[in-house]
Formats: C-alpha cells, sequence, structure tokens
C-alpha cells in the first residue's frame, strides 16, 4: 500500500469513485441523515468530511474559536458573567457568529460551555475567570445523585433560542453543538473543579464502581438531553468533548466509561458526532466504537497513526498543536502541510488543533491556518517547507 504522503487528493477522490470537483456519487453509506443534517448546510464541506464524502476542500475549524483569542469576545463579555452569557441567546449568538465572520472557518460552534446543563438542572456551581468551572458542593455520596435530575428542553430556553437564531444566521454554514462527556462533568463534580490527577475521581470510580455507573448514568441522561435540544432545534453535527479521560487505561475505559458516552452518542445517530479527548492516544480506537462519525485526535499522535487505531468507517479531526501558532509563519505553513498530509490517510478530514485555541493565540494567525487549509496541499499558501 502506497504512504499516504505519496498520494494526492485526486488520486484519493478518484479512488473513492468521486469526482475531484465534487458531485455527490460516493457509493458509502450516507450515514446520518435527520431534517437537521439535511438543512442548507448538508452539502458544505465540513459535513461532507464527517461522512466521509468527497470535499471540495479540507474543512477547517477551531475548537474554542469562540472567545477567547478575540479582541471582539472580550468587549462583549465586559460586564456579562460567563454563565449569564451562556443564558442570553442575543450574546450567544454573536459570539458564535464572531469567529466565522473574522476566520471564514467551514463551523461555528455553539458558544455555551460544558458545565451549562449542569447549572440547568440545579448544581450550584459557576465558572471562575482564570479558573474554570468550580462546583459549590462537591459529588461525594449516593444522597448527591438526587442533585441531578434529568434536564428538559423547559430547563433551557435560552439554547432552543439561541441555536435557532444561529441556524438562521448561519445559512449554509454547519453549526456544531456539543456537551461534555460522562467521565468530564464527572470529573468537575468530584473535583470540585479544574483538576490535574482526578485523583478523588478515579478514588470514587474504582473505590465504589457501583454509585460511579449511577453517576455516569444520570450524566448521560443529562448530556444527551441537552445535545437533542441542540440537534432538535437545527444543529447538524455534535461534538462530545471527554477532554480529560486520557487520564485513563484502554482497559477501565470501556469497562467504566464508554458504555455511557455510547449511549449518549446512539441518542444523536441522526447527526454526525465527533467524540474527542486530550492525551487519548490509547483510547481512539475505543472512543470510535462508543459510536463516534469523527473522531477527534490531539497533537500527539500523527493522524495516519490514528487512522491505524481508530480503523475503517469513521473520520479524523485535528491535529495542528495550539501552540504552534505561536511559531514563524513559515513553520506554521510546513506543519499544516503536514497535517493536511497526514490528514489523507483518513476517509475523511476535518481540520482543527489538537486542542482548543490558547487565551493569547493572535487571531491573524488563526486566519493564516484557515487561509493555508483552504488552499490546500496544491495551494502556493503551502508550500512552507
Ligand atoms: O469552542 C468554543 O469556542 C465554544 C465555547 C466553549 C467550549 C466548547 C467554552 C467557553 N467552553 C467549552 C467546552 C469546555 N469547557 C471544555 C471542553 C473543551 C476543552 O477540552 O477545552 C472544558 C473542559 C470546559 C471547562 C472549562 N470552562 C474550563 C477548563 C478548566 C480546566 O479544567 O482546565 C474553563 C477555563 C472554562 C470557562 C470557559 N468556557 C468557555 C470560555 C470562553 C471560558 C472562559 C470564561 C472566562 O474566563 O470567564
Amino acid at each position: 500500500m502506497p504512504r499516504a504522503s505519496d498520494r494526492t487528493r485526486e488520486a484519493r477522490q478518484s479512488e473513492r469513485g468521486t469526482i475531484a470537483g465534487m458531485t455527490p456519487v460516493d457509493a458509502r453509506p450516507a450515514g446520518p441523515t435527520s431534517a437537521a443534517a439535511r438543512g442548507p448546510a448538508h452539502d458544505s464541506a465540513f459535513l461532507r468530511a464527517c461522512r466521509r464524502e468527497a470535499v471540495p476542500h479540507t474543512p477547517v475549524w477551531f475548537m474554542r474559536q469562540a472567545g477567547r483569542a478575540l479582541p471582539e469576545y472580550r468587549k462583549l463579555r465586559e460586564g456579562n458573567e460567563m454563565l449569564d452569557a451562556c443564558a442570553t441567546p442575543d450574546l450567544v449568538t454573536e459570539i458564535t457568529l464572531q469567529p466565522v465572520r473574522r476566520y471564514g472557518v467551514d463551523a461555528a460552534i455553539f458558544f455555551s460551555d460544558i458545565v451549562v446543563p449542569l447549572k440547568a438542572v440545579g448544581v450550584d456551581l459557576d465558572i471562575v475567570p482564570g479558573v474554570g468551572p468550580v462546583v459549590a458542593q462537591p459529588f461525594r455520596s449516593a444522597a448527591d445523585l438526587d442533585r441531578l435530575p434529568a434536564l428538559t428542553p423547559a430547563d433551557v430556553p435560552y439554547i432552543t433560542e439561541a441555536v435557532r437564531n444561529l441556524v438562521a444566521e448561519l445559512g449554509s454554514t454547519p453549526l456544531i453543538g456539543f456537551a461534555g462527556a460522562p467521565f468530564t462533568l464527572a470529573s468537575y463534580l468530584v473535583e470540585g473543579g479544574p483538576s490535574k490527577n482526578h485523583a478523588a475521581t478515579k478514588a470514587l470510580m474504582y473505590g465504589d464502581p457501583a454509585l460511579w455507573q449511577s453517576l455516569l448514568d444520570r450524566l448521560a441522561t443529562i448530556t444527551l438531553a441537552f445535545l437533542r435540544v441542540q440537534v432538535d432545534a437545527g444543529a447538524s453535527a455534535v461534538q462530545l468533548f471527554d477532554s480529560w479521560v486520557g487520564a485513563l487505561p484502554a482497559a477501565d475505559y470501556r469497562e467504566l466509561v464508554s458504555p455511557h458516552s455510547a449511549r449518549v452518542l446512539a441518542g444523536v445517530s441522526d447527526v454526525p458526532r465527533i467524540h474527542f479527548g486530550v492525551g487519548t492516544g490509547e483510547l481512539l480506537h475505543d472512543m470510535g466504537q462508543a459510536g463516534a462519525d469523527v473522531v477527534g485526535v490531539d497533537w500527539r499522535v500523527p493522524l495516519s497513526d490514528a487512522v491505524r487505531r481508530i480503523g475503517p468507517g469513521r473520520a479524523v479531526q485535528g491535529n495542528l498543536d495550539p501552540t504552534l501558532v505561536f511559531a514563524p509563519r513559515e513553520v506554521v505553513a510546513r506543519k499544516v502541510r503536514e497535517t493536511l498530509i497526514e490528514g489523507q490517510a483518513a476517509e475523511g478530514h476535518v481540520f482543527n488543533l489538537g486542542h482548543g485555541v490558547l487565551p493569547d493565540t493572535d487571531p491573524d494567525a488563526l486566519l493564516h491556518v484557515v487561509e493555508l487549509v483552504h488552499a490546500g496541499l496544491e495551494g502556493p499558501a503551502a508550500e512552507g517547507g
């Protein structure tokens, strides 16, 4: 088999029985086809790549593109607490659109946070600037399960309203809904805030597996309901963020986590599902098997390796190191090119960073990345090294 780097985009597309300029003659199964997935964004490069169809260019968006690095975001947030902003549809709509306007990315990610659904069901928590989510009373015992009731659409009317507004504004640009996966949400609840080693979380998981399973079951129910609200309001894809699950070995992931994430993903099979975590090189196969259409890969594993680990039938997303955009432009161009070449090993490739945009990133550096990705391997802009 030829190395991925020896093959051109045209060669791969003709192997797939598709026309380079793209026309839907793909023989593979069509994939998710709900009303949402069939909306005006249906033929976008992003959704086509998620469905492993031929694309006019490699689609690109950035995790944490909304907020953080953008001066226009910081201005809008002045005087607005994070969680208040998340519950204000006009602000959510504007913040979600800002990176689409500035960068011309191929998808919008809904502006919210993984702890919003927990807050919506009544968990006392806050997002502390410079820290992250902080939970007033960390989860400790079976009695705490009562603090995690199911979420209904009536708990989050502002989400439905913001998604509807956005879908109308975005037209043919897809909106990605998202939620935190049960393990990552459990980590914030059990630790009470951000954690490096997830020691209390793992102590509960290994020490009281029955309570752990009940906790993850509750969280899966909340997460699925939160994603359903977004999809039912018109989001055309979802990303399940299991940011911290890379802390687990694969066997424990399979036994203690993945069935819950799989239940969430099965509940939104009418749209493409991206499943992402950090440091998850050893879990990539299982994360795909949990029911993802696209597996997100961080910067530690080359995409061609990731493709081998994940196996056939799935697209990949990633994986430029988020710190690389601080490097000189010619280095960025070379690394973008390498990532595009690596991505050719996949049946579908959505370009992204390997984790979220860092707060002090220069927006122009991200714009440069978008231009390079869109120019592709034949583009003069990509001749960086
Ligand atoms: O991607 C986007 O642009 C949309 C906005 C978004 C997303 C997808 C925010 C806004 N949060 C998230 C998801 C999120 N939140 C994740 C998963 C993604 C990832 O792995 O990066 C996680 C782990 C969180 C938890 C969280 N919320 C943190 C991390 C803390 C830690 O454990 O290290 C932080 C700092 C927040 C606050 C937050 N969320 C979003 C913004 C813009 C902010 C900063 C708000 C502020 O400073 O006031």
